[in-house]
């Protein structure tokens, strides 16, 4: 088995040692960055993504793994500014205002981030205009809320009108997401894309970038 592949399985079981080890091997082999990063540690990634979807993995397994792509990361990211591999875009992320719940909105990130995307996490309890303020400053293309509670999913509909008025709906792709949130509820609220889970948020947001 290659480095890479071997990389992805171990990633898969959430060996965060082991694939820390392997990326520095596979630098050492003179593999290229960007390589290491797509055919080693999104390609595991990806897997425990697909798995996660069709219920054949849970959020802890998804979780360690995580962690496991976060280590292999820390020791590829000078390598990868260096060879100017860009992220893909950026995406504002956060749990809006009034709500505490974060895993689900944690696992959409990690997600996310192995699809090479950048992500700004806001954390929990933010409000429309911070959503607003941030995706401006970032110059970000899509803002993805996140909401556990029937009482503060409808604070994502201030977030749709809080872009509108701020002037930045038209360059913007609004994506709402958590438990109580259906895609008739995104129509409702004019939002952009509604995704049951975290793995198919994050292969929606990397299509937004093409
Ligand atoms: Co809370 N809580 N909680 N809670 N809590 C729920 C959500 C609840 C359903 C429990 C219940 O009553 N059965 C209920 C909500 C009822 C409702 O409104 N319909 C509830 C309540 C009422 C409350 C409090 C009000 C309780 C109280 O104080 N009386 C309080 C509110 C605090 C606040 O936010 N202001 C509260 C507090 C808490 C804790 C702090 C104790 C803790 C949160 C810890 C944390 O997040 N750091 C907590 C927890 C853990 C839960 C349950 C048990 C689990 C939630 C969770 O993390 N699930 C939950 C009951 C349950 O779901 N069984 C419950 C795992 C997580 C992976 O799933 O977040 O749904 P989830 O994410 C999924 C998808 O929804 C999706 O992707 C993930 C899977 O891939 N997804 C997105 C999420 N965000 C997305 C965004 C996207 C796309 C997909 O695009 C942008």
């Amino acid at each position: 088995m290659g480095v890479l592949e071997e990389m992805s399985e171990l990633l898969q079981k959430g060996k965060a040692n082991e694939v820390k080890a392997l990326v520095q091997k596979a630098i050492d082999e003179k593999i290229d960055a960007k390589r290491i990063l797509e055919d080693g540690l999104m390609s595991g990634m990806n897997i425990i993504g697909e798995k996660f979807k069709n219920n054949q993995v849970y959020v802890p397994e998804v979780l360690i793994a995580a962690r496991a792509m976060n280590q292999g990361i820390s020791i590829l990211r000078p390598l990868l500014v260096q060879a100017g591999v860009q992220a893909r875009g950026t995406v504002i992320l956060g749990t809006v205002k009034g709500d505490l719940h974060d895993i689900g909105k944690n696992l959409v990130k990690m997600m996310m981030e192995g699809k090479g995307l950048e992500v700004i996490d806001m954390g929990t309890n933010v409000p429309a205009e911070k959503f607003i303020a941030s995706a401006k400053e970032k110059n970000a293309k899509i803002i993805a809320c996140s909401a556990l509670l029937t009482t503060t999913m409808t604070e994502m509909k201030n977030v749709v009108e809080a872009a509108k008025t701020e002037g930045i709906r038209d360059q913007v792709t609004i994506m709402v997401g958590g438990a109580p949130v259906t895609d008739s509820y995104r129509e409702s609220i004019g939002a952009d894309i509604y995704t049951p889970d975290a793995a198919s948020a994050a292969e929606r947001a990397a299509a937004v970038f093409g």
